[in-house]
């Protein structure tokens, strides 16, 4: 079984993934990890937090001379920030009084997390709440990345709207595989002016934005996920690891919620036997029927809220004096699509790789590929 689990509180000392699983033999590209944490880490609208981390994935287990051992492979990413929250955040002798948080902020996890974890300091909540923690999850993304990539699976992303701003265009993966060099992962350059635009417009407005994320899977066989168990089901498990990440809203396939506004024939792709290849020329589905991958692309959609801490604060109460007042501001981004992108971009590798090894097992690559070779 693939799992992986990860640690680490925002400005602590730093974030650690141990991913469990990985057969052994599969070549870890160490720069390529970095590349997808410096695409996270880029994107127009970011806080001044970026200019501090410079994330880097140290292996500190399971990987020898760049091939898994089989064993669980342990990756660290340094908080940089934490030199200078060291007196409040060190797990020995802090300071906890100095950093406290009551003035709860609506739409972070502030109040629940304070009720369910009896506390009254709302830093012992939001430090692991924060989606710093998503870096070390695109790391362990990542190594789930090769994995797949050497079945001959592919994944790749782009932005799809930025606060209202949409792009309506259908564009095929070799088009959204050349979008890192878009400031925002937008495909269209007018479009992404105009989001760059109102992400500005809401900075000024001490607002904040949200987007829609599109990522797709190209060469994966079909027959992965079940349609016996709903536990079982592909786009089931994705879309709940996908929903697992912070300030993710919702989740499609192909036509997802347009689907129920258009009458069957608008929606379900045709099946035609092109010499002996049962072929579709739609993909409305999304690449997933019956909870199986149908062995088109796989098409998903996420929707991602505006970050939840406003520079100019919303209503609120204080927790423990309980009067009226304006919720707490700390430092934060305005618009984070884009590392929003790369890590569903990652989450989905990681759920589609427990899908793929969870069907082939295999203890080496060797013996996974084979495997995964001999499906029709
Ligand atoms: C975050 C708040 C900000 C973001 C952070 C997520 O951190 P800080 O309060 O230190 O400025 O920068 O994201 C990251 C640090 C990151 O690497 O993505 C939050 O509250 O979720």
């Amino acid at each position: 079984m693939l799992r992986w689990m990860t640690s680490g509180e925002s400005h602590g000392p730093a974030l650690t993934a141990i991913v469990e699983g990985l057969p052994a033999g599969l070549a870890v590209d160490k720069e390529e990890i970095d590349r997808y944490l410096a695409m996270r880490q880029g994107g127009y609208g970011r806080g001044a937090r970026q200019k501090i981390e410079k994330d880097r994935a140290e292996i500190t287990a399971g990987v020898r001379g760049g091939l898994t051992l089989g064993s669980p492979v342990c990756l660290r990413i340094e908080n940089k920030d934490y030199a200078n929250w060291e007196p409040y955040m060190s797990p020995y002798a802090a300071d906890t009084a100095a950093r406290r948080l009551t003035r709860v902020r609506p739409g972070h996890a502030d109040l629940a997390g304070l009720r369910k974890y009896g506390q009254t300091d709302a830093r012992n909540i939001l430090e692991r709440a924060s989606a710093r923690e998503t870096a070390v999850r695109v790391a362990a993304g990542t190594l789930a990345r090769m994995y797949l990539r050497a079945l001959g699976v592919e994944v790749a992303g782009y932005v799809r709207e930025v606060c209202g701003v949409s792009d309506a265009r259908e564009y095929s993966f070799d088009e959204i595989a050349k979008v890192r060099e878009s400031p925002l992962f937008m495909p269209d350059a007018g479009l992404c002016r105009r989001a760059m635009e109102s992400i500005d417009a809401a900075a000024a407005d001490k607002d904040t934005a949200g987007g829609i994320v599109e990522v797709r899977v190209r060469g994966l066989k079909s027959g992965f996920g079940s349609c016996m168990n709903y536990g079982d089901k592909l786009d089931g498990h994705l879309a709940g690891a996908v929903m697992g990440i912070q300030a993710i809203k919702g989740v499609e396939f192909g036509l997802g919620f347009a689907a129920a506004r258009l009458r069957g024939s608008a929606v379900h792709d045709e099946i035609c036997n092109e010499g002996g290849r049962f072929v579709r020329h739609t993909n409305r589905a999304g690449g997933v029927e019956g909870g199986m991958s149908n062995g088109e692309e796989i098409v998903l959609r996420a929707a991602m809220k505006p970050i939840p801490t406003l520079m100019r604060g919303l209503d609120t109460v204080d927790f423990v004096t309980g009067s009226p007042c304006r919720a707490a501001t700390e430092r934060s981004d305005v618009c984070a699509i884009c590392a929003c992108e790369i890590v569903v971009e990652s989450t989905v590798c990681f759920a589609l790789a427990q899908k793929v090894a969870e069907r082939l097992g295999g203890d080496y690559m060797e013996e996974v590929k084979a495997r995964y070779d001999r499906l029709p």
